[in-house]
């Protein structure tokens, strides 16, 4: 993502004049580039850089912020033909460097002159390794290698276990596939995670979550972004690029691994069918899922989310969308706006709570506005329902936790979106289903009990 944002003109900063705000600083954090634009000129080159980089570097939103003056400069064309000094070129397998390795058991020299010897290390690593994991993470997706992964894992029958943003990277129902791993991971995923010896990080950061999910086997990590490297072995590279390199190398046989690894569930067995009236969330989200085909899933964040997260398959990469590591409320609407006009032959069902819903409402006119068939699937729990379970088991709560919510099917319809209203069981398997016909914006009001509990992490 690009960002730009005009500022008052370059003599007047740091001046506390109307409407200044230091926004670089805001940005920095949140950003992997943040630029104050000083020159005109130097301005195209950071342009041209800057969306070079998002083709083809580290994946993450770069902001740029132009003065007033610096906008209105005019510039001479030619620059925009010059050639870029930094021309990224980390796809270039002849780039795959290696960090200074951290290595696990006997240490092994990798100070030579070679850029092969790393390679030949990894070889070795991967001939010996009886146990090993694929670990595989958004990289795989925003490096294009979804194909050569799935080739990759058949040829040498090397069992994926995922990060939540690379869920569905090889579909949840391929044998090969273990799930999502680390906190909220499955047994099975969790299992080879832990008894892996040898666990190949692709793409992925080897967050504090992830890696409750894994042990002591060795981790070769690939990532474009050095700065996540943590791995026993690291390469700074491409993943594609990567699984090229290695593709021909042979694993041992790993038909005694994937026997073992069978004895595990690649779900969670949350149990579903409650019957009352008082529709539980698990059972509601179990009937979203199931009646939306194969709909693009969005997620917000607070109990729906991890309900979603337990309940549902995912068969196809991209498929189920959420923030990210940084799980902000009211993602979820706009999110799915983005989604729709990106993916236009596919139906969108956001899932999102009554809490995070009314954080970015107005986006109901963008949805009205461009008639996107998005299926709103409100949980409406009267509550910060997360919160309140936290409080509950921490601190003695709750405590302002409960929402005093308006008519949500007013508040839709006032935008000129259709809403309906489910709050028993079987009601809202149908109104999904129905919704997919329609073709049009709906919000689905889901009432659900409100004391409901999602399952704590193992
Ligand atoms: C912008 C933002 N503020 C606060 C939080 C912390 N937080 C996470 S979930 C949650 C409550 C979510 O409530 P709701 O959307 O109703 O979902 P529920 O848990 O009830 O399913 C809060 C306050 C957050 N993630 N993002
Ligand atoms: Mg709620």
């Amino acid at each position: 993502m690009l960002v730009i944002t005009g500022d008052v003109p370059s003599q007047l900063k740091g001046e506390n004049v109307f409407q200044e705000v230091d926004v670089n600083s805001v940005f920095r954090p949140i950003t992997i580039q943040s630029h104050l634009i000083d020159d005109p000129q130097k301005g195209i080159t950071i342009i041209r850089e800057a969306l070079s980089t998002l083709k083809m570097g580290k994946t993450g939103p770069i902001h740029l912020n132009f003065p007033k003056d610096i906008l209105q400069a005019e510039i001479d064309s030619y620059l925009l033909e010059e050639p870029l000094l930094q021309e990224k070129s980390s796809l270039l397998l002849g780039e795959l460097a290696l960090e200074e390795p951290l290595l696990v058991g006997e240490p092994v020299e990798l100070k030579a002159e070679s850029e092969e010897i790393p390679f030949n290390y990894l070889k070795q690593l991967i001939v010996n390794s009886e146990k090993p994991l694929i670990l595989a993470g958004a990289g795989v997706l925003w490096s294009h290698a979804v194909e050569d992964l799935e080739i990759f894992i058949e040829k040498h029958q090397i069992p994926v276990a995922t990060t939540y943003p690379a869920r569905g990277v090889i579909s949840e129902d391929h044998p090969l596939s273990l799930g999502l791993i680390g906190l909220r991971g499955t047994p099975a995923a969790n299992f080879a995670g832990k008894n892996a010896d040898l666990v190949l990080a692709l793409g992925c950061r080897l967050s504090e979550r992830t890696r409750k999910g894994l042990g002591k086997g060795s981790v070769i990590q690939v990532n474009l972004d050095e700065t996540v490297l943590r791995g026993d072995v690291n390469i700074n590279g491409d993943v594609k690029a990567f699984l090229e390199k290695i593709k021909e190398t042979r694993f041992k046989n790993t038909n005694k691994w994937l026997d073992e690894l069978q004895k595990y569930e690649r779900n969670h067995g949350v149990f579903t069918e409650f019957e009352e009236t008082l529709l539980k969330p698990q059972r509601a989200i179990k009937e979203i899922l199931e009646g939306m085909g194969d709909s693009i899933v969005v997620n917000d964040a607070g109990s729906h989310t991890t309900w979603v997260n337990l309940l549902m398959k995912v068969k196809e990469s991209s498929s189920l969308i959420f923030s990210g590591g940084f799980g902000p409320m009211g993602y979820g609407v706009p999110a799915a706006v983005g989604v729709s006009l990106a993916r236009p032959h596919k139906h969108v069902v956001v899932v999102v709570g009554d809490g995070g819903f009314q954080m970015n409402v107005q986006e109901l006119a963008t949805i009205a506005e461009m008639d996107l068939p998005i299926i709103i699937c409100l949980l409406n729990n009267q509550s910060l329902g997360i919160i309140r379970q936290w409080q509950e088991l921490y601190h003695d709560g709750p405590f302002q936790v409960k929402l005093n919510n308006p008519d949500f099917v007013k508040l839709a319809t006032a935008y000129h979106i259709k809403a309906i209203i489910a709050d028993s069981p079987g009601d809202v398997l149908v109104a999904v289903q129905d919704s997919l016909k329609l073709n049009k914006p709906l919000l689905i009001e889901i009432k659900v009990d409100e004391n409901e509990d999602i399952p704590l992490p193992q």
